[in-house]
């Protein structure tokens, strides 16, 4: 945002690495006697981590500096993200690991199951079989049976019980949430974006963390923050600034040069379409549902990851992102070695191009800055094409 605006969260973590508000929290949940244990997955089932009273914490995934140690022991030529993930376990450098007492893990793509098998020699491991058909009929038979049983694994390994009414509890508080954050993106809608995607960034990865409960005030100031931006006709970039949306693999950390790159070049993202962005905050909960873990079940199966197969409710879920947010460039980003995301790719460059007539750019790339010009050079052309509003 511009100098001199005033921050979209006005507190003693305003201008800081979202990782710090998110340590402090969970630093002081510890301290309050709560557990921790780290994900990896935007199919991390929190609702039922929540309802036995524990604390997720989102563990170090996407720094290049501990790309080295993870090549140690994995192939070089496998996606940095899992590299990234391993290297910080290997070199005992992610905080939010040292809080956690048992990592959540689910069987999404085969370098990340393979990572698995080596974190539980060190922590305790509880691995989740996701189903990869989701629109099978047993597909929701399987997934709420392996919620139930990370239910059991968490009363066991932490003495604890979860009942059905603090699971249904917590399916209330997480679409409350949802509705509060979706108010904050909706913002995003409008002509001239009063928020960065820094911003939202920051948002989002706080509510993988935080209980509903503790949101809420952030929630509240952001949309206070934002109605009055809107009064007052502050805006982030130009007026007629390219609307970008950016889609695929998960960007944080050392990745999000790409985010700088667009809005260097003169680009306003309006929607980040991954799991480190507003994806994880799509959907609802059914409430009040005969059995409150099919209702999680049925929730986490509409996730639309590569991982998933179809994965056509990735093409419906950017039509409803598209028509809102009205971007007028696609950026698919893909991590390298995604084979997943790669592939898919091409679907979602002929969707775009076909059915909604937008530019796409597909980016492959990992956390180093080698490729920071190519890839200048390449959105600049993409922005290039917009026509002038
Ligand atoms: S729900 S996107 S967080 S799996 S690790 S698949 S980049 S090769 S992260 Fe993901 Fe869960 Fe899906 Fe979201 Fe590719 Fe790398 Fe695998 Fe990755």
């Amino acid at each position: 945002m511009k100098e001199g605006i005033e921050p979209l969260v006005n507190d003693e973590f305003a201008g800081e690495p979202p990782t710090k508000r998110c340590l402090a929290y969970l630093q002081t949940q510890r301290e309050k006697g709560k557990h921790v244990v780290g994900i990896y997955c935007g199919y991390a089932p929190m609702e039922v981590i929540r309802a036995a009273d524990m604390v997720p914490s989102v563990l170090c995934a996407f720094d290049d500096k501990t790309i080295a140690a993870g090549e140690e022991v994995l192939p070089a030529n496998l996606c940095p993200l899992i590299k990234s993930s391993y290297g910080f376990i290997k070199t005992d450098t992610c905080p939010f690991y040292a809080l956690s007492e048992a990592v959540i893990a689910e069987t999404t793509c085969d370098g990340k199951k393979k990572m698995f098998e080596l974190i539980a020699d060190i922590k305790p491991t509880h691995v989740m079989d996701l189903p990869q058909l989701p629109d099978q009929k047993e597909a929701q038979d399987n997934w709420t049976t392996m919620i139930r049983k990370l239910a059991g694994f968490l009363e066991t390994t932490f003495k604890t019980k979860i009942s059905d009414d603090r699971v249904e509890q917590e399916i209330k508080n997480a679409n409350l949430r949802n509705k509060l954050l979706n108010q904050v993106f909706d913002f995003a809608a409008l002509p001239s974006m009063p928020l960065t995607w820094q911003e939202v960034y920051d948002l989002t990865y706080f509510g993988q963390v935080a209980t509903t409960k503790d949101m809420l005030p952030i929630l509240e100031s952001a949309l206070a923050t934002l109605q009055k931006r809107v009064a007052d006709g502050v805006y982030h970039g130009e007026k007629d600034s390219p609307r970008v949306l950016v889609t695929g693999c998960p960007v944080g950390g050392d990745a999000t040069k790409i985010f700088k790159i667009i809005e260097a070049a003169g680009g306003v993202i309006v929607y980040l379409d991954s799991c480190t962005g507003m994806k994880a905050y799509a959907g609802h909960f059914e409430e009040g549902a005969p059995d409150p873990y099919r209702s999680v079940s049925r929730r986490y199966l509409e996730v639309p990851c590569s991982c998933m197969t179809p994965n056509d409710r990735r093409l419906s879920e950017l039509d409803i992102i598209i028509n809102k947010f009205r971007p007028d460039v696609i950026i698919d980003v893909v991590l390298h070695a995604c084979h997943s995301y790669n592939i898919e790719s091409s679907k979602v460059k002929t969707h775009v191009e076909t059915i909604h007539k937008k530019p796409f750019l597909r980016i492959e790339t990992d956390y180093s800055q080698s490729d920071v010009g190519q890839i200048r050079t390449r959105v600049e052309a993409l922005l290039e094409m917009v026509p002038k509003k």
